[in-house]
């Protein structure tokens, strides 16, 4: 016994270390079902979407429908999977765009998951059934223009009048804002008053007066996805809008841990749409009388390409398996998020560069991969705060300041 498959033996170009062999039948099952759903959906529209600077919101209820909404949670119509067939699922919907990932990620990830962990029972039958089916959308406001990196200088404030609460401030870059039904925000109570300047969670109906969420335009990256302005000026909300079960920065950290999570899987999917992309553009395309995947040049740039997708999956599935033995710490999530987008986003660049030309345009997915790769790499968390994170982690002193 050597250890060793015959020679010869067919390796498949698109999954060469066969890390398919990792997954269950029922984690292959979910990934397929996916798989089949951004081809069937996403793909041949995308292209017009990103063009057009937009993401349908219909297609909340085909998510919805799919159980991928909320999809690793327990009970209120959630679909209650693993979290690793949540990061599968993730991954397959980043290689179609990284826009769709990003709904499902803020739908589930950032405004269910605060509202079934710190919610109360009656904000739970609320909110949840409707935005697991996809009926209702949800968006996170924690950024604000002057507070990104460091969300704890908020400057959105939570005051008391009465049993009521008032909002006042404005949230950046929230994704979904402008289709959303239901807002998460984060704003700082009253130093005098009895949450002694905490931050606290508010589920606000984005119907309520005062709140506005005025969108975005221009952006060159994550066109297909809608990012939004939050206005909060005098909202008035009841008693029973704050989250009861968290106080203080943990509340919105630990939701981005979720999310990050799952970014660890997106971008890998957005790496492997870019190396196929360029794999099968290499072997189409000639020059010089042969396939361009003829030159070594190219070839290197194939294979470092591969490497890197087999990398990230690997470490995305170690992350999985992590999770859902209970034993994930927030530092491996930042790991997962750090390397796996930076390298989804080297793997991006030289697959547009193997496609030349045709490579500028969105007639190939690359290039829309690539940009939208360049929001991924910032938000979340940027590279450079998962740096830190992981900097503290080993040698024990925080460099944030
Ligand atoms: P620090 O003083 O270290 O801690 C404050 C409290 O928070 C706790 N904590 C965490 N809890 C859960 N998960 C984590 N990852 C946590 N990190 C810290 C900590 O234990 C402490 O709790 P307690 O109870 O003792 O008070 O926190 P800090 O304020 O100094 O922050 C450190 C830093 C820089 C790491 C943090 O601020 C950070 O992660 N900054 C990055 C901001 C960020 O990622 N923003 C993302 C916004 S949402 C978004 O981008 C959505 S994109 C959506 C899409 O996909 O479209
Ligand atoms: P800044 O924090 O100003 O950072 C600018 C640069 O300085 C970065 O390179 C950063 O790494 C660096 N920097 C900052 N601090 C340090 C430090 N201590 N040491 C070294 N370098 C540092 N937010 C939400 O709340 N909800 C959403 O739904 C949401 N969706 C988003 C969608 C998109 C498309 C984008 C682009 C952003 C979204 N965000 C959202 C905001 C996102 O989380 C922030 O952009 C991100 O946290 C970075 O904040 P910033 O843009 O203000 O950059």
């Amino acid at each position: 016994m050597t250890g060793h498959a015959p020679l010869g033996q067919h390796v498949d170009p698109r999954d060469v270390l066969a890390t398919d062999s990792l997954l269950s039948d029922e984690e292959r099952l979910l990934r397929d079902t996916v798989r089949q759903f951004v081809g069937d959906r996403i793909l041949p529209e995308v292209g017009e979407w990103f063009d057009a600077g937009t993401f349908p919101a219909e297609m909340a209820k085909e998510f919805g429908s799919l159980g991928l909404l909320g999809m690793h949670l327990e009970g209120y119509g959630c679909a209650g999977t693993s979290a690793t067939a949540y990061g599968l699922a993730c991954l397959e919907l980043e290689a179609g765009d990284s826009g769709a990932r990003s709904f499902v990620s803020v739908q589930g990830s950032l405004a269910m998951f605060p509202i079934w962990a710190f919610g109360s029972e009656e904000q739970k039958q609320r909110w949840l059934p409707g935005m697991a089916a996809g009926e209702l959308i949800g968006c996170f406001g924690l950024t604000e223009s002057d507070s990104g990196s460091d969300p704890s200088s908020m400057r959105t404030t939570a005051r008391r009048d009465g049993d009521d609460w008032v909002l006042n401030g404005s949230k950046m870059w929230i994704t979904n804002g402008s289709i959303a039904d239901v807002a998460v925000v984060w704003a700082r109570t009253d130093p005098e008053g009895p949450d002694g300047g905490a931050v606290r969670g508010f589920v606000v109906p984005t119907d309520t007066a005062g709140f506005a969420a005025p969108e975005i335009h221009r952006k060159v990256s994550l066109r297909a996805s809608v990012t939004s302005e939050l206005v909060l000026d005098d909202v008035r909300l009841p008693a029973d809008a704050v989250l009861p079960g968290v106080s203080g920065m943990r509340g919105p950290l630990s939701c981005l841990n979720e999310a990050r999570f799952g970014i660890s899987f997106g971008a890998v999917g957005a790496a492997r749409a870019c190396y196929e992309a360029a794999l099968e553009y290499s072997l189409d395309r000639h020059q010089f009388d042969q396939p361009i995947a003829g030159f070594q040049l190219t070839q290197r740039k194939l294979v470092e390409m591969m490497v890197s997708v087999q990398r990230g999956t690997l470490v995305a599935l170690h992350l999985g398996r992590m999770k859902d033995a209970g034993t994930l710490a927030t530092q491996q999530v930042s790991f997962g998020k750090m390397d796996n987008v930076r390298m989804a986003l080297e793997v991006a660049r030289e697959a547009r560069s193997v496609l030349g030309a045709n490579g500028i345009t969105t007639e190939y997915p690359v290039i829309r991969h690539m940009n939208n790769l360049e929001s991924v790499y910032t938000y979340e968390g940027t590279n450079e705060i998962h740096t830190l994170i992981l900097g503290h982690a080993i040698t024990g002193i925080p460099a944030f300041q």
